[in-house]
């Protein structure tokens, strides 16, 4: 029997994101209310701001980009309050936001670009060299919109956001003309990169219902903790990834609880904001996590407003969450979740942060799970197998993938997770082990089959794979490759390292082989060629600890 959420079911609105958002009757705070402070420039912008400057770029869309229904706008930038204004601006007029990791090289970003044909895309200033190799290497078409005010002469003749921004009144009929056609439950939202279970990244195709159901999931968890008059949220997780883009910036313009937003993590920084904010929940990964349980100017801090912090993407140790409560009585609770499912499935309550320690939570609500055992029954109650999900937040399909999409959706509806793990009688779930080939580095998605790719491209490797290792003091997976010399060459430490380098220079910084690349006679293999990766794993333990 597949287990319901115990958690009341809710009602969720056949509205488009902008309506839910914007539209909607009864919104306790008022327009002026500050709902996003950016901690680099220091601005801040209200509710009625962010509204009014969305509402100006979505009808520059219309008039000076001729924007469609279903055109991808792609933005490349590091958090930011622009980000905004150009998500919700792009989705008011029905088009689809695919959001691009800042860290990107022009390699990885042609490839997200020609995968959804994105005929836009807004870069922060100091990414736009990239961009233009992109075009120049690759002979990306596209246009070119700067997240800023220029700041150097690569910038020159590129047009601003600002200035281009339609400072015509937009009128309530034009902006239900623009929306007029979308629905809901069919129309894309978003298209958010994820290698899911296997292959390389994949466009995950979420719909406008995906995310304001899975906005209402959350709330129906935080909403009752958090008020919007005494809290503030501080975001330091990358809006271009799920985890940030709904739980911090869709969740606050929702709720109306105020947010911070950092370019990027840094500890210092962060526990800076803490206290000048006076900041009451966070959004974490595990490494953070250590850092705040061992760093020694974290004591300089007084941290005492945060309330709770609730940490997600990769797997989190009891003793993490004991050793930060015990050295700066902060309390840590877990959620779980996918990009696939919008992405929250699973939180745990305030009440319950230690409850067990451990548990990702319960089953949010009107969602339903199946544990699934290798010989395709369902589990019984306590017993681990692969955990399969239903609910109004998971994905409509990988785009243009037909064949992943079958592959990750049953014809009833439940999404396979690739993750293992259980439900205990108290409806509480517990992750413990991953069957994907997905590495995660700092909570951040290393697709093997990528690395893989490359690495084999390399003319004295003949064979290749990669895995992560999790390493404890750093509660993170750290990404390892195992290869084979090509014949005759000698395989050495030397030209270890040496791949290792020229491996660095063709990925984004957290895809780099941290763990190092190591020789082996073979890969382990099945009959059918695919890499077996438990026996890899074993093989790896022998290496490394040896
Ligand atoms: C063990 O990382 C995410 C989404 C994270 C998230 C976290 C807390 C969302 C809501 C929330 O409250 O998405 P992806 O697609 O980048 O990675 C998904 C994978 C999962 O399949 C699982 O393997 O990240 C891993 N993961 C976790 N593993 C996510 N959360 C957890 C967790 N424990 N709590």
């Amino acid at each position: 029997m597949p287990f319901q959420s115990l958690l009341p079911p809710i009602d969720i609105p056949d509205a488009d994101i902008w309506e839910f958002l914007f539209e909607r009757p009864g919104r306790a705070f008022p327009d002026h209310h500050i709902i996003l402070t950016d901690s680099l420039t220091k601005a801040q912008h209200t509710f009625g701001e962010i509204r009014t400057d969305a509402l100006q770029f979505a009808k520059t869309l219309k008039s000076r980009y001729g924007w469609n229904k279903g055109d991808v706008l792609a933005i490349y930038s590091p958090n930011c309050a622009a980000m905004s204004v150009l998500i919700w601006g792009c989705l008011a007029v029905g088009g689809v936001v695919s959001t691009i990791n800042p860290s990107y090289n022009a390699e990885e970003l042609t490839f997200q670009i020609q995968d959804t044909r994105a005929r836009l895309i807004a870069v922060y200033p100091e990414l736009v060299n990239t961009v233009r190799e992109a075009i120049r290497e690759f002979k990306l078409d596209m246009e070119i919109l700067l997240l800023d005010q220029a700041t150097s002469k690569e910038c020159a003749n590129i047009p601003t956001l600002s200035s281009v921004l339609d400072n015509a009144v937009v009128s309530k009929e034009e902006r239900s003309t623009w929306r007029k056609s979308i629905v809901p439950s069919q129309d894309l939202a978003f298209l958010i990169y994820s290698s899911g279970t296997t292959g390389r990244p994949k466009g995950v195709m979420l719909t406008h219902r995906n995310i304001v159901a899975n906005i209402l999931q959350i709330s129906s968890v935080e909403g009752p903790n958090l008020s919007w008059e005494a809290d503030k949220v501080l975001g330091f997780l990358p809006l271009y990834h799920i985890y940030g883009l709904t739980c911090l910036l869709h969740r606050s313009l929702y709720s109306g609880v105020p947010l911070v937003i950092m370019p990027k993590f840094d500890l210092e920084a962060f526990c800076s904001l803490v206290m000048t904010h006076k900041v009451t929940y966070a959004y974490v990964a595990p490494p953070v996590l250590v850092m705040l349980s061992k760093h020694p100017i974290v004591t300089n801090f007084d941290l005492s407003s945060l309330r709770m912090m609730n940490s997600g993407a990769a797997p989190l140790t009891r003793e993490l969450v004991e050793n930060v409560y015990t050295r700066l009585n902060l309390r840590v609770k877990q959620g779980y979740g996918l990009t696939e499912t919008s992405p929250t499935t699973h939180l745990q309550l305030w009440s319950d942060w230690n409850n067990p320690i451990g548990s990702v939570g319960q089953l949010l609500p009107n969602m339903t799970a199946k544990i699934m055992l290798p010989d395709g029954k369902e589990a019984p109650l306590g017993e681990a197998g692969e955990i399969w999900l239903r609910g109004p937040n998971i994905f409509k399909g990988y785009f243009r993938n037909d064949i992943a999409t079958k592959d990750s959706l049953t014809s009833d509806g439940y999404f396979k997770t690739g993750d293992v793990g259980y439900q205990n009688s108290m409806g509480l779930f517990f992750i413990t082990d991953r069957l994907k080939e997905l590495i995660k580095y700092n909570g951040f998605q290393v697709p093997p089959a990528e690395l893989e790719g490359i690495l084999i491209s390399h003319p004295k490797v003949s064979d290749v794979a990669t895995l992560g290792i999790y390493d404890k003091e750093r509660a993170t997976e750290i990404p390892c490759a195992f290869g084979v010399p090509t014949d005759g060459v000698v395989g050495d430490a030397l030209l270890a390292k040496e791949i290792v380098q020229w491996l660095a220079k063709r990925v984004a910084p957290h895809k780099r082989l941290r763990g190092g690349f190591h020789w082996v006679e073979a890969i382990p293999k099945s009959a059918a060629g695919k890499i077996l990766r438990k026996d890899l794993r074993l093989l790896a333990n022998e290496i490394i600890t040896t």
